[in-house]
């Protein structure tokens, strides 16, 4: 299987965003990655449930896919009209005692279910959940914010992730999300990495041309 694109919306041109989804969707990328912040879980805010549920309206081929990085992200589902076709993350660590309920909801809806763990968290967490998910993100900054620095040893906690899910037995995504530079994802790749969520440091790097760029990363990641 060849590495799945995932740009991120909230390094987009905000004042433009209909065009910058309808660019992508026309290039054929397969997944928008789309932040939702509760100011709570991160001390940030990004797009909001009402501009989530409105990509529906724009998106012809492109599929979403949802980071809820927030407590409680159940509470949010129905505002964003989660169904087919959708991959939804929610955090480990902000669901402490209903996540599996809560991934259940997830694939109810007939959305894929997976999920995130930030830099700090073990990979043996996922234990235990891998019979109810369909993929994991790895975080490779601490999340809240574009534009941050990998966190030191990234490489490794792919490389035992991908190991960890290989030995589920499951058929399991691996998502890496954060600091995906050009000059790291073909490593991200090898470290066995399936999908790449793109943002200030590459795709949306000022002044590129996206059709190239998106051809340039698809070929480091394929
Ligand atoms: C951050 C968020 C991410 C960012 C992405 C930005 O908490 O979940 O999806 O949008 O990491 O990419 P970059 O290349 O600026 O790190
Ligand atoms: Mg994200």
């Amino acid at each position: 299987m060849k590495g799945i694109l995932s740009p991120s919306l909230m390094c987009a041109d905000v004042m433009n965003l209909e065009r910058e989804l309808t660019v992508l969707d026309e290039l054929g990328v397969e997944y928008i990655h789309l932040d939702f912040m509760d100011n709570h879980f991160v001390p940030n805010i990004t797009l909001n449930t009402d501009l989530i549920k409105a990509t529906k309206s724009v998106l012809k081929h492109m599929k979403r896919d949802i980071h809820l990085l927030a407590f409680q992200p159940q509470q949010y589902f129905d505002a964003m009209e989660i169904g087919e076709g959708d991959i939804v993350s929610v955090h480990y660590e902000a669901c402490p005692d209903d996540l599996a309920q809560v991934l259940a909801d997830i694939r109810k809806r007939g959305a894929k279910a997976f999920i995130a763990i930030s830099p700090d968290t073990k990979p043996e967490v996922l234990n235990g959940y891998l019979d109810k998910i369909d993929g994991v993100v790895v975080m490779t900054v601490y999340p809240g914010f574009a534009g941050r620095p990998i966190v030191p040893g990234s490489m490794e906690k792919l490389a035992a992730v991908r190991k960890l899910l290989d030995n589920s037995g499951y058929d399991l995504l691996m998502e890496v999300d954060g600091h995906v530079s050009w000059e790291l994802c073909a490593q991200m790749r090898e470290c066995g990495a399936d999908m790449f969520v793109a943002g200030s440091s590459s795709l949306y790097q000022k002044g590129l041309d996206m059709k190239e760029a998106v051809a340039r990363m698809s070929e480091l990641v394929k």
